[in-house]
């Protein structure tokens, strides 16, 4: 089933809390996290004595029953630090599901669209951003876009692909075309490079690539000469500059992390049937910008 949530938090560190509950969403079996609005500072609704809210909406997919969802969802608001004390109060996260494609719910556990959806423009706004086909009337809150969401980092995806976007095969790349080795230089020159420590293997030398910043992700290692070592995609975030061009180079693990919060994808399709075991993630959620065909193969530019 497709599936909008709405987040929301007021206390403590916002920012970090959306983030982090985005990040455990991504990671509840059966899950597959699709989109991320921006995140949106508001007023409080309903109960007016409290601090202003962060909100944000994601759209998922996921092989689970909605009551299912909604147990997790709320393992993850517990995770998270939050305290059910009064209705419509302050807290650290809530975790709505606002809409359920196809399905309307009325238990006793979950109503499905969520009951307040359409008088709250703090959970329409950042809705509609990611569900461009939901139509409905605002009631002129005062929500305003703000910095923090992981989508801000305006991530791109750089690949070179099979024509089953298949990445690789035995850890190694399917192909090395000069051209396109020139195209990623060009594209990736002066701005920072974001991949996995096993992609660093694939490199001449097993070196990080100059002229640009080289971020690699990994657990097991901490230092690496000529870049910058992070442990994990909270602690990327961290470090990232949001006005730099963020390039997203591989392996197909750091792709399939990142495309939820990406906003543009480079992918060179080479015209072969190459039998590869490492695949690059669905585009779905993207629409084909230009192709720019070569000889065997294409450029293609996605974006959302
Ligand atoms: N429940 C029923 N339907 C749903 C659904 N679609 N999604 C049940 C999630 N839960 C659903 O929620 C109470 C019960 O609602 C759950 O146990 C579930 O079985 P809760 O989160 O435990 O309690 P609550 O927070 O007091 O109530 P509720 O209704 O979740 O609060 P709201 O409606 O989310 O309001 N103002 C701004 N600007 N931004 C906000 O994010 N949030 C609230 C909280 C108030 N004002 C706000 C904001
Ligand atoms: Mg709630």
């Amino acid at each position: 089933m497709i599936c909008h949530i709405g987040l929301g938090a007021n206390l403590g560190d916002r920012q970090r809390t959306l983030r982090r509950a985005i990040e455990l969403v991504k990671k509840i079996p059966a899950v597959k996290l699709r989109r991320v609005s921006s995140f949106y500072e508001s007023e409080p609704w309903g109960v007016v004595n409290q601090p202003p809210f962060l909100n944000a909406a994601i759209k998922i997919s996921a092989e689970l029953e909605p009551l299912e969802l909604l147990d997790a969802l709320q393992r993850i608001e517990l995770e998270l630090g939050r305290v059910r004390r009064e209705h419509w109060g302050a807290r650290t996260i809530d975790l709505d599901i606002l809409l359920i494609e196809g399905r309307e719910i009325s238990s006793e556990r979950l109503t499905v669209p969520h009951k307040f959806l359409f008088e709250r423009d703090f959970a329409l706004i950042p809705l509609a951003e990611i569900c461009p086909t939901l139509k409905f009337n605002l009631r002129g809150d005062k929500v305003i876009r703000t910095a923090g969401s992981p989508t801000d980092f305006k991530f791109k995806l750089v690949a070179c692909v099979d024509k089953n976007f298949g990445l690789g095969r035995g850890g190694k790349l399917l192909f090395r075309i000069a051209e396109d080795l020139k195209h990623f230089r060009r594209l990736t020159q002066g701005h920072t490079i974001i991949y996995g420590r096993r992609t660093l293997d694939t490199f001449p030398n097993r070196q990080p690539l100059d002229g640009r910043r080289n971020i690699i992700l990994s657990r097991s290692h901490d230092k690496i000469a000529g870049a910058e070592v992070v442990a994990g995609i909270a602690k990327l975030f961290e470090v990232l500059d949001a006005a730099q061009g963020n390039f997203v180079i591989g392996g197909a693990q750091i792709f399939k992390e990142l495309i939820p919060y990406a906003t543009e994808l480079f992918l060179t399709v080479v015209d072969a049937d190459v039998q590869a075991d490492a695949f690059f993630p669905d585009v779905d959620e993207f629409k084909l910008a230009s192709a720019q065909i070569r000889n065997g193969f294409e450029f293609r530019r996605y974006i959302r």
